[in-house]
């Protein structure tokens, strides 16, 4: 093994001259089996280290959207409340949610404050985790998951005038809803869908027979994994206007991802973004630590796994955006870089999204050495 900063430069120094340094488009193109061909390290093109574009609270799971040519980011707020972590997650025990903005990416970031308070919602429990929001008409809509009071997540929703809050919560949580995670997404048709869902301390395991079940039920390695969930809004935003339907992961051969295949599989924070009229769904594995992504032809899937997006960041939790603005695409992310490494305590990031000719993503490496 060669020492790990001149094995870094060896790396780059092939990517390099893989994309941009030969004029020669075929060469250029990295395709399916190129990619097959190249050992894992070489696809790790991306090599980014941002600051974090928060410093003075925790911030993590961010959902980033434009509204009005601005971008707005919605995330989790992260802070140390002393309760110790275990399996299920429950020292990420948020109580409140703060908007950001900015006018672009590199301009400043503007807190606006807490947008929603657990003490306002009449339903909620405990544990606050990671949120969106969409726009319709002239109303901002905020999805949050929380437990409600039987320690069991939901999915909340509130409104506004404003992209920023505050957001008035509604007195019961979405009918239908479980689990947490939820990331609205907008067809270019003005159809607005929900996904949701995350395995382990995210309780879509609890769900397998329809009620819920206080045990968890995995399917056995060799069945097909957990998948994401999918509904249709309702046209006031406010509810689901269909059952929530499974998001099929496939691999090459059409054939679902694994229980066992715990490199791909799904795991939690799934988000959905469109580009040249294909769907991308990409989602974090979790406990391999990767944003994975998968290709659909529409928004219920199945969609077919191409890879990973974003590589293992500082801290366990992996959770991202992608949005486009001002002609570029960004990918929101977290890292526990600020705090040492804890788990818990997060802060958001940004770099950009690139895509290959072919329409696959180049894998982003943010772990510094
Ligand atoms: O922030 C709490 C949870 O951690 C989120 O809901 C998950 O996606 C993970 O990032």
């Amino acid at each position: 093994m060669y020492p790990s900063k001149f094995r870094m430069l060896s790396v780059n120094l092939l990517a390099t001259i893989l994309l941009f340094g030969c004029k020669d488009k075929t060469v250029n193109k990295i395709t399916e089996t190129s990619i097959d061909k190249l050992p894992e390290d070489t696809l790790s093109i991306m090599r980014v280290n941002p600051s974090p574009l928060i410093s003075d609270i925790y911030t993590a799971d961010p959902s980033a959207h434009v509204f009005e040519g601005k971008l707005y980011i919605y995330p989790s707020h992260d802070f140390e409340s002393g309760v110790p972590e275990d399996e299920l997650g429950s020292h990420f025990d948020m109580k409140d949610y703060h908007v950001f903005s900015m006018d672009s990416v590199g301009g400043d970031v503007i807190d606006h404050g807490i947008a929603l308070h657990i003490q306002d919602v009449p339903w909620a429990g405990r544990q606050m985790w990671a949120p969106d929001a969409a726009k319709k008409g002239d109303t901002y809509y905020f999805y949050f998951p929380v437990k409600d009071r039987s320690d069991i997540f939901k999915i909340g929703v509130a409104t506004s005038e404003n992209p920023f809050g505050p957001f008035k919560a509604e007195e019961q949580p979405i009918a239908g809803s479980f689990s947490m995670d939820p990331a609205v997404f907008e067809d270019t048709n003005g159809i607005y869908y929900m996904y949701f869902g995350g395995i382990w301390g995210g309780q879509l395991q609890r769900w397998s027979s329809g009620t819920y079940k206080g045990e968890d039920t995995y399917p056995a390695e060799d069945q097909a994994a957990l998948t994401p969930k999918i509904a249709k809004l309702t046209d006031d935003m406010l509810g689901f206007a269909e059952t929530p339907r499974d998001v099929l992961i496939l691999d090459k051969n059409g054939n679902p991802l694994l229980t066992g295949d715990n490199d791909r599989r799904f795991f939690e924070a799934a988000w959905v973004h469109k580009f040249y009229g294909k769907y991308y769904l990409s989602y974090s594995t979790g406990d391999t630590h990767n944003i994975a992504y998968a290709i659909g032809d529409n928004p219920y899937g199945p969609f077919t796994y191409q890879g990973v997006i974003l590589k293992p960041v500082i801290g366990w939790t992996n959770h991202h955006s992608i949005v486009e603005h001002n002609r570029k695409w960004w990918l929101f992310y977290h890292d526990s870089s600020l705090s040492g490494g804890k788990t818990h305590l997060r802060n958001v990031k940004v770099t950009e999204l690139q895509y290959n000719e072919d329409g696959t993503i180049k894998t982003v490496n943010a772990m510094v050495d």
